[in-house]
């Protein structure tokens, strides 16, 4: 029996990359046992998997431990061959059409937003926004507009710095912009099992710096078509406005029984729909953080016919 120990560090000096990692060939017992990177999420883990996609922000590190072995004796040379097709591939940003894989039943995956930088191409992997919650933007569009701790004047996506460096995905609204709008997040069953159930929590974070009150529903979809509303979660903010200029957390959770069980490889779309919700003048700003979601698959009474 052989082993083989690859380690790799990655640098992602520029833009926003998406790194896609092939540990390819047919020998019994290649594995992919370990994958860690300078980000906390978790959902960048493909342990055991044969290929994985991992969304890297500018200036993060990736730190790649490739562990196998080949089971039979007489296969060295075949190893040896076969280890140039594990391929390291960086491609440029693919963040449209992309969905947040979730590969791990019963197990958390965070979203911190802390690498979403107010930009297009620092979008969360299956994240998305809306302005007029029909059309997503898009990398062309200049409505990101950066880093602000809040109090800006100008409608658009913003990382709300909401502590040191503690990011949110916000939105100012105004007239034209995201009234309605949404954040959306699209989640990929990458499990090898159905889903039945699923645990979300979030927070919702606000600067009531303005004489309006809006609105946050937090909605779900099996399809990215019909979804349906979690009224009890709803996030309002209050309509006179606060002058502190402080950023108030709001937590809010669920758990999710799906009617129908979610197939391996579909996709459940999260979305965050905001909107006006009364008063005049201006409006607050706010948006998501700390997103977690926990995918679990309820097995059933197990039957046996004679
Ligand atoms: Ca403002
Ligand atoms: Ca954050
Ligand atoms: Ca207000």
């Amino acid at each position: 029996m052989t082993f083989f120990i690859i380690l790799s560090l990655i640098y992602f000096h520029d833009s926003s990359q998406t790194i896609c990692i092939y540990a390819a060939g047919p020998i019994a017992g290649l594995r992919m046992l370990s994958l860690t990177a300078c980000r906390e999420e978790p959902y960048i883990a493909c342990k055991g998997n044969p290929a994985c996609k991992i969304r890297c922000a500018p200036d993060t590190a990736l730190f790649l431990l490739c562990l196998g072995f080949v089971p039979l004796p007489g296969k060295e040379e075949e190893l040896r061959r076969y280890l140039f097709f594990i391929l390291l591939t960086v491609s440029s940003a693919v963040s449209n059409g992309s969905e947040m894989e979730v590969s791990l039943a019963g197990v958390p995956y965070l979203e911190n937003f802390n690498g979403f930088l107010g930009t297009y191409e620092t979008l969360p992997v299956g994240c998305f926004v809306s302005l007029d919650s029909s059309n997503l933007l898009t990398a062309t569009n200049t409505d990101f507009h950066g880093i602000h701790a809040g109090g800006v004047t100008a409608g658009g996506c913003y990382a709300w710095n909401v502590g040191r460096n503690d990011y949110a995905l916000g939105y100012q609204p105004t007239d034209s912009e995201f009234t309605p709008g949404f954040f959306l997040v699209v989640v990929s069953n990458a499990t090898k099992v159905v889903v039945q159930e699923l645990d979300v929590s979030y927070d919702v974070f606000c600067l009531n710096n303005a004489d309006r009150s809006s609105s946050l529903d937090f909605e779900i979809s099996c399809d990215g078509k019909f979804y349906s509303r979690l009224t009890g979660l709803v996030f309002v903010s209050g309509q006179l406005r606060d002058d502190s200029g402080s950023w108030v957390r709001s937590a809010r959770s669920c758990h999710i029984v799906f009617p129908k069980p979610v197939a391996v490889g579909n996709c459940i779309w999260l979305r965050w729909l905001g909107n006006d919700a009364g008063g005049a003048s201006s409006r607050d700003e706010y948006g998501i953080d700390n997103l977690r979601i926990i995918l679990h698959h309820k097995g059933g009474t197990v039957i046996s016919i004679r």
